[in-house]
């Protein structure tokens, strides 16, 4: 549909990409409604075109039955009644990333995996920037896709959530990156199985000319791409490869291209990002840049300058000897793994939030080797108790404010403070930049 000049469009869902793909819709002549659960005062209309008819507090189904198209958000599951009631009355419904991906030109290079989406899709950013790309940087990091459409860029950068693939259709990338899986948004998906058919869709009509990066030591991202077409390109934290990116534990560690006949190491002591992760995250940037034409060592110099996002493993400060991580963005127990493990000498683990369905005992065999003193707060703090409390003690409380108090109380020095929930913050917070912003302004009023 890709004349929308008098098309009735709905729009559910009235947040960030629902606001985007209304106000894109009415630019392009369609009659809009944008409707959502909410009373229109609490919903932020200002970035709305002012032609777009409002029907809030509810979804009306007469609305979504007579639609020519339903563009659903992210936060909306597919099985919601109003959906299925729509189509069930044949109405076409489709994700704002996939309505988005109608109208660009331009290249789209995706990212996926359960963590580290956004870290590699900033650094993709920077590093294109860096080599002198007109580049657009957006989707579930923040910025809807559907403002790339007019901008007249050279490549496109999309992170996707699995929310985001459930509703892809003719969606192509010609890069897609996969950088591991684990479990997440189990509150969403009734198993793995599901969570892992809506990640695996970034393949969806890629061919022999696209790209996949892929993480060779994850065997279920490997899993997902039997079938795809695509040529892949793989990288490795645990072993070296023949052909791809590896890391090279030596005395002066350094991070390895192999290919061609050829071999290029870049030292590891150049590069700010911390952590065996972000080797990884930087192996994939670093694949996907490379493809694009541009000169490794030019690209490992901007990837050298790149210092991270805030709210990921963030030094808020050192107090007396003790290091206050933010890691307020670890919103499920593999993130948590990646960044306990990168922490030596005795640690506070700051954890807890909204429960999203996981399984907290797979954290058990790292807790049992960092043996930290938990501190727990939030919704899930009872279940992450009754699942750790026999390996490390366990003070419970019921505010951040407490929860840094407690804190600075039980760490040693030296030692650190890890925030890193394992849960999303919308049981306390707005969002995780809101959880850490005021974690962080607890850390700075220590005294
Ligand atoms: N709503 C309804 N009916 C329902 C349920 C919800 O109307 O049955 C309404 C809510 O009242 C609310 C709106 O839907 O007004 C919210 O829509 P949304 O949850 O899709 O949020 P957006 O503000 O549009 O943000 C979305 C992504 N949110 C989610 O996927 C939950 C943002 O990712 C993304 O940055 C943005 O689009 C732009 O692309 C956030 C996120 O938490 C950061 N993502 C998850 C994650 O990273 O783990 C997947
Ligand atoms: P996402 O956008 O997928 O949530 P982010 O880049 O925002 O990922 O990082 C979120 C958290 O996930 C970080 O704070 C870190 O703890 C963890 N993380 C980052 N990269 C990786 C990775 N490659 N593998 C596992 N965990 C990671």
């Amino acid at each position: 549909m890709l004349n929308l000049q008098g098309k009735h469009v709905v729009v559910a869902g009235a947040g960030l990409s629902g606001v985007a793909a209304a106000t894109f819709c009415h630019r392009r002549g369609a009659h809009v409604v944008l409707s959502d659960v909410r009373a229109p005062a609490e919903i932020d209309l200002t970035r709305l075109d002012p032609g777009v008819t409002l029907d809030c507090g509810g979804h009306t189904r007469s609305v979504f039955e007579h639609a020519d198209l339903v563009v659903v958000s992210p936060g909306i599951p597919l099985d919601v009644p109003i959906l299925q009631q729509a189509a069930r009355c044949g109405v076409k419904i489709v994700g704002e990333v996939e309505l988005a991906s109608w109208f660009i030109p331009a290249p789209l290079i995706a990212i996926t995996g359960t963590n580290g989406k956004s870290t590699v899709t900033s650094l993709i950013g920077h590093i294109l920037r860096h080599c002198g790309e007109k580049v657009f940087v957006g989707g579930n990091i923040g910025t809807p896709l559907i403002e790339a459409v007019d901008g007249d860029y050279a490549v496109v950068v999309v992170e996707l959530s699995s929310f985001q693939l459930e509703t892809v259709e003719r969606f192509h990338a010609s890069v897609a990156v996969m950088l591991n899986v684990s479990p997440d948004h189990l509150d969403r998906y009734p198993d793995m199985c599901s969570y892992k058919q809506a990640k695996k869709r970034i393949f969806n009509n890629q061919s022999a000319n696209d790209l996949m990066v892929l993480n060779y030591d994850d065997a279920q991202v490997l899993a997902m791409t039997h079938k795809s077409q695509a040529r892949p390109v793989l990288f490795s934290s645990n072993i070296r490869l023949e052909t791809g990116f590896s890391v090279e534990h030596s005395e002066r560690p350094c991070l390895v291209w192999c290919g061609c006949g050829e071999e290029s190491k870049f030292d590891l002591a150049a590069l700010q990002l911390k952590g065996i992760h972000n080797l990884e995250n930087v192996m994939a940037a670093m694949a996907v840049c490379a493809h694009r034409g541009h000169d490794l060592n030019r690209i490992w110099e901007a990837a050298c300058a790149f210092s991270g996002l805030p709210h990921r493993m963030e030094l808020v400060r050192t107090l007396r000897g003790v290091c206050w991580y933010n890691d307020s963005k670890g919103t499920n127990i593999g993130s948590v793994e990646k960044s306990l493990c990168g922490l030596n000498g005795p640690v506070t683990l700051i954890a807890g939030g909204k429960d999203k369905g996981g399984d907290y005992a797979l954290l058990r065999p790292l807790l049992e080797e960092k043996r930290p003193h938990l501190v727990l707060l939030g919704a899930a703090a009872q279940k992450m108790a009754a699942a750790w409390a026999d390996i490390c003690p366990v003070t419970m409380v019921a505010s951040m404010e407490e929860a840094v108090q407690q804190a600075h109380l039980h760490t040693p020095a030296p030692g650190s403070v890890l925030l890193s929930p394992g849960c999303s913050s919308f049981d306390m917070f707005r969002s995780f930049t809101q959880r850490g912003e005021v974690y962080t302004a607890l850390v700075m009023e220590l005294e």
